[in-house]
């Protein structure tokens, strides 16, 4: 497996890496091949062909060539043929899941993913996997569409609301791929950015063991910090004054906040926990409703946790 990359693609470090490059490379390279004999007898025809002095020959009668047309039609339906079948045979392979893979539940949403692994785990932005083993992805948006695109195993699939989605993979070695989403899905999609992070499986059993728990040992402030960069809300919310697509979170818990539609609320226990698992029930005035329902993902002590780490910021 190269781990360094080529010209045109990233290290491969899935199964199917090095025959879809090989495929790549083969398309790029006939295309090069074709565009030099082209270019070539442009050059060549327009040099030899070129009108000297004033005498004009008139131009042979020539109908046709046998031989040059059947050339034309056999050699490139060839190639052709050569490129359907490789494609099709990696196509299939890249489609037809393995049936002792296991399963992870993919959601994609505004703006970052969410990983349910059939353990219990979840995780937010960062796939973690056992080597050498397959992965199926089932996957589903929470909101308008995505796609799953992680460039070094060479997969890429949309991420549609309202229907399931599948794809899968197998990285043999141990590594850290970057996951990006490549449908524009609005204002954070640069944003939406994970990794994979592939261990063994060993390192991933024991990953399991205290993924459920952890930083719960934290006191709530800290643990609340750390659940803040892991659950992506400091990717709208600044922690110091910053105006980002969410309102900075320091210095408002006590106080009273103006909401959409006239009216007012205080900053309490019971409002963020509302804002965080409906966020839609009082918009901010000024904000646009966008935040994400944390229904499902956030267990109560980690809103907890949350709140004493809101409740700290000065
Ligand atoms: C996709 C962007 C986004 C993410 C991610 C996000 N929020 Fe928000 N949040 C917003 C926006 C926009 C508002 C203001 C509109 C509203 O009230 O819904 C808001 C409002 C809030 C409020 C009310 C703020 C106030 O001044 O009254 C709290 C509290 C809050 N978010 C906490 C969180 C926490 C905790 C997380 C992570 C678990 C989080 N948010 C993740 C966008 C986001
Ligand atoms: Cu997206």
């Amino acid at each position: 497996m190269d781990t360094t990359g080529s010209l045109f693609l990233p290290p491969g470090s899935s199964t199917i890496s090095s025959e879809f490059d090989a495929l790549f490379y083969f398309l790029v390279y006939a295309s090069i091949v074709f565009l030099g004999i082209v270019v070539f007898s442009i050059v060549l025809f327009s040099l030899r062909y070129r009108k000297r002095g004033v005498e004009e020959t008139p131009t042979p009668g020539i109908s046709h060539s046998t031989k040059l047309e059947i050339t034309w039609s056999i050699v490139p339906t060839i190639l052709v043929m050569i490129v359907f079948v490789w494609g099709f045979r990696i196509y299939m392979k890249m489609n037809v899941v393995p049936r002792d893979a296991m399963e992870i539940k993919v959601t994609g949403q505004k703006w970052f993913w969410t990983f349910d692994y059939p353990e219990g785990a979840n995780t937010l932005n960062e796939l973690v996997v056992p080597a050498g083993k397959p992965v199926k992805l089932l996957m589903s948006s929470r909101d308008v569409i995505h796609s799953f695109f992680v460039p070094d195993f060479r997969i890429k699939m949309d991420v549609l609301p309202n229907r399931y989605t599948v794809t899968w993979f197998e990285a043999p070695e141990i590594g850290e791929h970057n996951l990006f989403c490549t449908e524009f899905c609005g204002k954070g999609h640069s944003e939406m950015i994970g990794r994979v992070r592939v261990v063994s499986e060993r390192e991933y059993a024991e990953w399991l063991e205290t993924s459920g728990a952890g930083g719960e040992e934290l006191p709530p402030d800290q643990y609340g910090a750390a659940l803040f960069v892991a659950k992506a809300c400091n990717t709208c919310h600044s922690v110091e004054g910053k105006r980002l697509v969410g309102p900075a979170l320091n210095g408002v818990f006590g106080k009273p906040v103006m909401l959409t539609g006239g009216g007012e609320a205080t900053v309490d226990e019971n409002y963020v926990r509302e804002s965080i698992l409906e966020p839609q029930a009082s918009i901010v005035a000024g904000y646009e409703p966008v935040m994400p329902t944390y229904q499902g993902i956030l267990k109560d002590r980690q809103i907890d946790a949350l709140i004493a780490y809101i409740k700290s910021l000065k």
